[in-house]
């Protein structure tokens, strides 16, 4: 394969909401271009894209995968990416190295959350969009008023190129605005299609639309515009191609196409357009980076040293781990050796290689602005920039989003800690959008991701890789134990057994703290009743107490403990003695002090759309919410509430039936608050229930 300079190259992130059609659109990219012989399908597993077991197995994207194929002379290099929010670090890692977006929209969904949140990502990024309204040939869709719907949600610089004629089941006529053309497309699936002039009141729309078009791109561009004017409102035909690039670049026109992926009409037309006027690595020549010291800087696309982001890396079975980069600068070949800025390491590159889905064909260089993979480095992962030996420069990194979903994790296999850790940090090198970590306070291993999805795959991952099997379960609530009142005790420990004896009293105070203020222990000792040796072992036995937990084994907090007398023994004294006479005396007191239980409460905000606002509101108080504030942001509404976390057990799920989909929301521990008293026998049996089985089985 040839080597393409970078004003040949067209990388770009084909995302949306789920379902749209965007792995059926990069299939009918690739075959229409003759990249693949026909077009796959989704349903017997045979596109090119969603080429992994779980994707097969759940039908859908999990990954982004990464094609390329050839148009005009130019390279195209497709990023097919999740749909689903679970998977959206991978859509945002797509983006980061994409030169446009490519907005996949479902011709009878229209726009929905994923594709409002692709947006927003994409102009996180400062990338141009193209929208794609897709599967036309069905029942029920309705181009215009989507088109509407996307200048609600968009703007009125988004602009359809082409125009529908027959959409529905044999939909094959468009209407190419900016040839004033119409197309028609054979039917019998060969792509094959005929171009006549727009005629009769076909062409009165296109003149009009057309009109609109140059008023668009004219606005962009300041010499266009006089242009525009001093030539009595027309530009030529040449004008207008030459203005629609910068257009399409500054965002003043977001074009929108009319295709059917899997019937193959429209594609030849949207990649004309990705070909001619899409954005290439030359129009984002320069990014920002970081130098080993921390100073800003940017790499530059003509500079002659390598500099690399790697944005995706995977394991898959026979082949080991991929590391999918971007170039941008200075170009890379096979068996090069460069620097990991981020791991400090020295990589040797080995075999360069593209990729189409699962098929990867060598290649020996790939140019500056080009994507390529590479198999089996040392120390590399997702997010890490690689670059020649002296530079250590570091690119942007791309923020992920927090993971909003946890599950405590359950070996099906005692003694397997170790595998598990190997397996979880192993896949987190790959995947920044989870996390784990052991909660020595509920005593249980915690997974946290983007979604129910997402924490099930990494489940399945572990088994199929690792061979660790495990159950996910809601994670405990970490209750704690408190106390209302003041209290005092005096506790004699003594014991004459043989030998030496043990002996020590302790007398004690305590009394509630502020919440979160945690256990606060002090002596005020006066005379010589007790030997201030004996201070730090009474201590001990307090905090093993509290670790213990009284009521049922939760931690002890918000608690103040005077120690102030006691008596000794001159012979039967000793720090064991104390410790325990401490442990029972904080006992004794704790039982008198009025204890309770108190819960942990979370701050959740919901984005959700105006008409779910009342549904969400209500649930939220029949989970003992109570709601802060409500924040218009756009389309969507922002519902502030706090909630008891032991309510929120499945709320994602939750909210997706309550709303179709259309909500998201976050959820951050807040503050402890007494745990009603309804609640709090349930609570004390349950735990004990878990404790004594726990200490059964071992
Ligand atoms: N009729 C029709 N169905 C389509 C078209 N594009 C995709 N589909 C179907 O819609 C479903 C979702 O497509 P897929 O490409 O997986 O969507 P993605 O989640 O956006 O990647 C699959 O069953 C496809 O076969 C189209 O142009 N026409
Ligand atoms: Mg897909």
């Amino acid at each position: 394969m040839k080597e393409y300079a970078p004003h040949e190259i067209r990388n770009f992130a084909v995302v949306g909401h789920v379902g749209a059609g965007k792995t059926m659109l990069c299939e009918a990219m690739l075959a229409c271009s003759g990249a693949i012989p026909k077009i796959g399908s989704i349903t017997q597993g045979t596109t090119v894209s969603d080429y992994h077991a779980s994707e097969r197995e759940h039908q859908m994207s999990m990954h982004v995968t990464c094609m390329h194929t050839e148009w005009l002379g130019k390279k195209l290099n497709l990023l097919d990416c999740p749909g689903y929010a679970d998977f959206a670090g991978d859509g945002l890692s797509a983006l980061r190295v994409g030169d446009f977006a490519l907005l996949a929209v479902h011709g009878a969904h229209g726009i929905q959350v994923g594709t409002d949140q692709a947006w927003d990502f994409a102009t996180k990024y400062g990338l141009p969009k193209m929208i794609v309204v897709n599967a036309l040939d069905r029942e029920n869709t309705r181009f215009d008023t989507i088109l509407e719907e996307a200048r609600a949600h968009f703007g009125p610089k988004v602009f359809p190129l082409s125009l529908p004629l027959n959409a529905g089941p044999g939909f094959n006529r468009l209407l190419d605005v900016m040839r004033s053309e119409v197309v028609t497309y054979a039917t019998d699936g060969s792509g094959k299609f005929t171009e006549e002039a727009a005629s009769g009141p076909l062409a009165e729309r296109v003149r009009a639309l057309h009109k609109q078009l140059i008023e668009l791109i004219a606005e962009s561009d300041d010499t266009l515009m006089t242009k525009f004017f001093d030539e009595g409102g027309t530009l030529t035909e040449e004008e207008l191609r030459a203005g629609v690039h910068g257009a399409i670049q500054s965002g003043t026109l977001v074009p929108v196409f009319a295709v059917s992926a899997q019937t193959d009409i429209g594609i030849a037309r949207l990649l004309d357009i990705i070909a001619k006027y899409g954005s290439s690595p030359v129009d984002r020549a320069r990014v920002p980076a970081q130098t080993a010291s921390g100073a800003e800087t940017e790499v530059r696309l003509d500079r002659p040293e390598p500099v690399v982001h790697i944005f995706k890396t995977l394991a898959e079975p026979h082949v080991g781990e991929l590391s999918f980069f971007r170039v941008y600068s200075g170009g890379v070949t096979s068996n090069m050796e460069l620097y990991n800025a981020s791991r400090k390491v020295t990589e040797k590159l080995g075999q360069l290689l593209v990729a189409n889905g699962k098929t990867r064909t060598q290649v020996t260089r790939l140019g500056p602005g080009d994507i390529g993979c590479v198999l089996k480095l040392k120390d590399t992962h997702t997010g890490n920039t690689l670059c020649a030996p002296g530079l250590a420069l570091e690119l942007a990194k791309v923020a992920y989003p927090k993971p909003k979903v946890h599950a405590a994790i359950l070996l099906r296999t005692r003694g397997e800690e170790d595998k598990l850790a190997v397996g979880l940090n192993t896949l987190r090198e790959e995947d920044p959008t989870f996390a784990h970590r052991y909660d020595g306070e509920i005593k249980q291993h915690i997974l946290s991701g983007q979604g129910d999805m997402h924490l099930q795959v990494i489940a399945e991952r572990l088994k199929r890789r690792f061979n660790v099997l495990v159950d996910l379960v809601e994670p405990r609530i970490p209750y704690r134990e408190t106390i209302r009142g003041r209290a005092e005790a005096k506790y004699r420990h003594k014991k004459q057994t043989g030998g030496s004896g043990q002996f020590a009293e302790v007398w004690m105070r305590i009394e509630p703290l502020p919440r979160d203020t945690g256990v606060e222990f002090t002596e005020c000792l006066v005379g010589q009743n007790v030997d201030r040796v004996f201070v730090p072992s009474v201590e001990k036995g307090v905090k093993t107490a509290c670790n213990e937990g009284i009521l049922a084994h939760f931690h002890v907090t918000d608690v103040k403990i005077e120690f102030f007398d006691g008596k000794m023994h001159p012979v039967d004294s000793n720090d064991v003695a104390f410790q325990v006479a401490g442990y029972w005396a904080f006992k004794e007191a704790f039982g008198a002090a009025r204890p309770c239980l108190i819960e942990p409460i979370c701050t959740v905000e919901v984005q959700v759309p105006e008409e779910y606002i009342g549904a969400v509101m209500g649930d939220i108080s029949a989970r003992r919410g109570k709601i802060s504030g409500v924040d218009g942001d756009g389309a969507f509404q922002i519902v502030k509430a706090v909630i008891p976390q032991k309510e929120l057990a499945k709320y994602s799920a939750v909210l997706r039936a309550l709303t179709g989909g259309r909500a998201n929301h976050t959820e951050a521990f807040a503050y402890y608050q007494e745990l009603p008293a309804e609640f709090e026998k349930p609570v004390i049996e349950e735990r004990k229930k878990q404790h004594a089985a726990e200490h059964n089985g071992h």
